[in-house]
């Protein structure tokens, strides 16, 4: 019995210990748990969509000209004054050269019947022209539209798989493939420079279309979205939008696949041209000042 019962005063006594060292404890649990709250909401306010969100801003009109609604839009060039246009589509793609302002074409040839075309750039007198899935681009002369070669995009990464747009910044092609990554590319060697992923605020931006280099930023167009992306090269953050949902002309309001798509940038004339996949317009624009409406996920 002296047993049990000195058994039972220890395990009385050993709760009542227990529950001292828990009320010694309470404050400091108490301070750690309010610390970790206050950690949270700080975190969640800095990352909302909300704060995180780039400006956007609208554009004016500064003039249309008529185009080509038979035109599926991939890429769209300033060359010498003049739009330079590459246009998808199997058994329908072209290159083609139109006058400003008249819109007429002045040049124009067909992309073999198996090549679905995608952008395009002028890189030292030469058009390069992106495909889709054919895994190369042609090289023509920009003046003649004479075909010089080709270049398979896989010789230049491996994990390259389709052609979207292309762009250059003075140094080095710019490339998307419909995810959000942009690749930096050596025009001479054809040798891959560096890559970088597209973010909006914290979400990376995929399909990344049509690009334009203007003024240190890569204009990008993006699948299905009437807004222009405004890159930082160096980040690939997106520092705004364009909004420009007023511009789709009402003849191709209710066709999906007529979305926005090609952005030329004029540096001769500070001209900045935008059109889409079978617009019967092409616009020159200006931007206006950021509003401040969050931008949309
Ligand atoms: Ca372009």
């Amino acid at each position: 019995m002296k047993q049990l019962e000195d058994i039972g005063k220890t395990r009385e006594k050993n709760s009542r210990t227990v529950a001292r060292s828990w009320r010694k404890l309470m404050p400091l649990i108490v301070l750690l748990l309010t610390g970790v709250t206050a950690a949270l909401v700080v975190l969640s306010s800095t990352n909302s969509p909300a704060e995180a969100a780039p400006p956007v801003s609208g554009v004016e009109v500064v003039q249309i000209f008529p185009h080509d609604s038979s035109s599926f839009v991939q890429g769209l060039v300033v060359y010498q004054g003049e739009i330079l246009e590459g246009t998808g589509q199997y058994q329908k793609s072209r290159l083609r050269r139109l006058q400003i302002p008249g819109g007429a074409v002045v040049k124009d040839i067909a992309v073999p019947d198996d090549v679905f075309g995608e952008g395009i750039t002028v890189w030292n007198n030469q058009i390069l022209q992106l495909t889709w899935k054919n895994g190369y681009l042609i090289v023509y002369d920009a003046e003649t539209f004479e075909r010089k070669g080709f270049v398979r995009y896989r010789d230049i990464d491996p994990s390259w798989r389709e052609g979207w747009g292309i762009t250059h910044d003075g140094k080095h092609l710019i490339v998307s493939d419909g995810t959000a990554t942009l690749r930096f590319i050596d025009p001479v060697r054809y040798q891959l420079i560096r890559t970088v992923v597209v973010r909006n605020g914290w979400q990376s931006l995929k399909q990344l279309n049509e690009l334009e280099f203007v003024n240190g930023e890569i204009f990008a167009n993006v699948w299905y979205r009437d807004e222009i992306a405004r890159i930082d090269p160096q980040s690939g953050a997106v520092k705004g939008w364009l909004d420009l949902a007023p511009l789709k002309p009402k003849e191709v309001r209710f066709n999906r696949e007529a979305v926005l798509n090609g952005i030329a940038w004029d540096p001769a004339g500070d001209r900045l041209f935008v059109t889409g996949k079978n617009w019967p317009a092409l616009f020159q624009i200006r931007i206006t000042d950021s509003k401040t409406r969050p931008q949309r996920r």
